[in-house]
């Protein structure tokens, strides 16, 4: 029926069209729902039992039959925490509070950034929510946890079949004391791509509505313009704006002026007038050695002093805990870590760590350390479900290297996952070094979500057709590029520091258009109503000004995530409860595998409400 769509649609017939064709017609998704939606439940199911869960390389490692332990939680209501300081006195009142508290606190990354770094995003909303009472009685004086946002939003959908909405509300529910806190890419909201000022702005509100506090709101290029339209819309809102500058180069090396100390105050000037609650530096890479964090904080902290300073790292060369006390002592009031568990690597630096260092001074974090080594107990085997996405199954260590190529955590892990697959595992070294020099090729960036992918995809390029940077620059009018690369040379994603580089742009670019200013600026605002039509066509009446935002980010991810299961999957040892559509509750248990047949294929059997059932699934391992 899709294809139908696509083949009666006018534009497709009688225009050219690009990548953005599917986005912009919402209508290709005016399909019938299916009718045999249990049948590929289970076909899904048979699928994962037989040949293991979808991973980015196929890897031996099976998931861990050890349960983890829930640590108990004293009854009744958890201690008052910085959320209700947020939600007595506001954002202003939150932010001068934060100003104001003595000694150091800390964001709990382990329920987004150290899951996306480490095990491909894949923590489904069931092991979050057994730890959260947990965190909740225990993390009490965390400035905020970080559950949402970045990859988690995409992932929750295309991998997960789960409602990130779902995950925020249930969350929020178990934990009511601390700020939660999410990453907004700016005017890419929680997609790769600008959208329509309007749904960046509805995005931000509905995310509020459900319990969104934070919003730490970056842009990949650092382009003013969009990080200013992201500020509104989490301000518009209500929210709490965090406004987060992208660091790369090294501020202590007199050699990289690119980026220089001098670029991130002015930058941060702006930020600061523009009204920003809370100023963030988001070192995504981890960068930030010690030395530059005297400098950087250093100098942010004279210069503001009634705005609180939060700083994002990553542990990948190992100097995380280093860094982050040195921020800690030049004025930073809040540092990102995650459990000790889930820490290290191209994660977060470890909570534990700093927990200790900083006991007994001025930056003593007030939380207790044995509480932090039962999450830690906790995570360890929660982790272990996850063994088959776990990055530690190719990586066994991070890498002082990433001084010099400068990639961000999570794309750090996919692309090692990425050499892997592409028979490249012994010779990651290159594959990093082409991603430098497509770095420079590119005019230096700053890499994170989208630009470091289009970095990345640029250095693929390189890898698999062995073209060095002089070669692509003296071939660029003649290269066929990804495309990716070439819509950043239109300007798609907005515009880099220092301009685009030339003259390969223009060799690139020939008589392509170039778009001129901020790319959302340009777009027609997004028809919310004939969205939400569509899908109540497609999908029947129970979608929810949630789905309508879902399917504004991600039209074709969400539709494949409705049609599948339409709602979560929660599964416990073999059993599995899903809610089909609403009311319509299947319980499902998984009975046993059959044998290998002539064919290549094992029979599945589960039990569907009561009843035998079976599915005839191809065996690939
Ligand atoms: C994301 O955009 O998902 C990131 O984590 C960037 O650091
Ligand atoms: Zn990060």
């Amino acid at each position: 029926p899709f294809l139908q769509n696509v083949f009666s649609n006018h534009q497709f017939l009688h225009s050219t069209v690009d990548t953005q064709f599917i986005d912009e017609n919402q209508e290709l998704f005016n399909l019938k729902p299916t009718q045999n939606r249990a049948q590929k439940l289970l076909h899904y199911l048979g699928h994962v039992m037989v040949n293991g869960p979808t991973t980015p390389i196929p890897v031996k490692a099976k998931p861990s039959s050890t349960d983890p332990v829930i640590p108990s939680v004293t009854m009744g209501d958890p201690p008052v925490g910085f959320r209700d300081v947020l939600l007595r006195d506001g954002p202003e009142g939150f932010a001068k509070a934060v100003r104001a508290h003595k000694g150091l606190l800390l964001m709990d990354t382990t329920f987004r950034d150290a899951h996306q770094s480490l095990l491909a995003t894949r923590v489904r909303t069931h092991d979050l929510k057994k730890i959260s009472p947990f965190v909740s009685h225990n993390f009490s004086n965390l400035y905020s946890l970080e559950n949402w946002g970045g990859a988690t939003f995409d992932v929750a959908m295309r991998f997960l079949s789960e409602c990130p909405w779902k995950r925020l509300q249930e969350l929020r529910a178990l934990i009511p004391n601390v700020p939660f806190q999410m990453l907004l890419r700016g005017a890419n909201a929680v997609g790769y791509t600008n959208y329509p000022d309007n749904a960046v702005f509805k995005f931000c509100e509905v995310a509020k509505e459900n319990g969104m506090d934070i919003f730490r709101v970056f842009d990949s290029l650092n382009y003013l313009p969009n990080m200013l339209l992201g500020m509104e819309a989490a301000g518009a809102a209500g929210g709490v704006v965090e406004a987060a500058i992208s660091y790369t180069g090294d501020v202590s090396d007199p050699m990289r002026q690119k980026y220089s100390l001098d670029y991130y105050v002015k930058l941060a000037d702006e930020l600061v007038k523009a009204g920003t609650h809370i100023l963030c530096i988001k070192d995504m890479a981890g960068l930030l050695k010690p030395e530059a964090s005297k400098l950087l904080i250093g100098a942010l902290r004279d210069r503001f002093p009634d705005v609180p300073i939060h700083v994002h790292t990553h542990d990948t060369a190992g100097a995380g805990v280093a860094a982050m006390l040195a921020c800690a002592e030049a004025g930073a009031d809040v540092v990102d870590v995650a459990v000790d568990s889930m820490a290290g690597m191209t994660s977060q630096p470890s909570m534990g760590a700093i927990v200790a260092c900083a006991k007994r001074t001025k930056l003593d974090t007030g939380i207790a350390l044995e509480k932090v080594f039962d999450y830690s107990e906790y995570w360890e085997v929660a982790r272990g479900l996850y063994a088959p996405f776990d990055c530690t199954a190719t990586m066994k260590s991070g890498n002082a290297d990433v001084y010099e190529n400068e990639i961000p955590g999570g794309q750090y892990t996919n692309l090692h996952f990425q050499a892997h697959s592409m028979g490249l595992g012994n010779k990651f070294k290159e594959v990093k070094k082409a991603y430098a020099e497509a770095n420079k090729l590119l005019g230096d960036l700053i890499k994170v979500t989208p630009s470091s992918k289009i970095v990345g995809d640029l250095a693929q390029f390189m890898v698999q057709n062995s073209l060095t940077r002089a070669e692509v620059e003296e071939r660029a009018d003649e290269l066929s590029f990804p495309l990716s690369v070439v819509e950043f040379l239109q300007g798609y994603i907005g515009i880099p520091h220092g301009g685009f580089p030339e003259p390969f742009r223009s060799k690139v670019l020939k008589s392509l258009n170039r778009i001129e200013g901020r790319p959302g600026a340009s777009l027609p605002p997004m028809d919310f109503k004939a969205l939400e039509d569509g899908l109540r066509a497609a999908h029947g009446d129970d979608i929810t000004p949630e789905d309508v935002m879902s399917a504004a980010m991600y039209p074709k991810v969400f539709q494949e995530f409705k049609e599948f299961t339409g709602e979560s999957l929660d599964t416990i040892k073999g059993e599995f409860n899903t809610n089909l559509k609403r009311g319509k509750i299947l319980h499902i248990k998984a009975l046993a595998l059959g044998d290998l047949n002539k064919a290549g294929q094992r029979e599945v059997f589960f039990e569907l409400n009561g009843q035998l059932r079976s599915v005839l699934v191809k065996d690939t391992v």
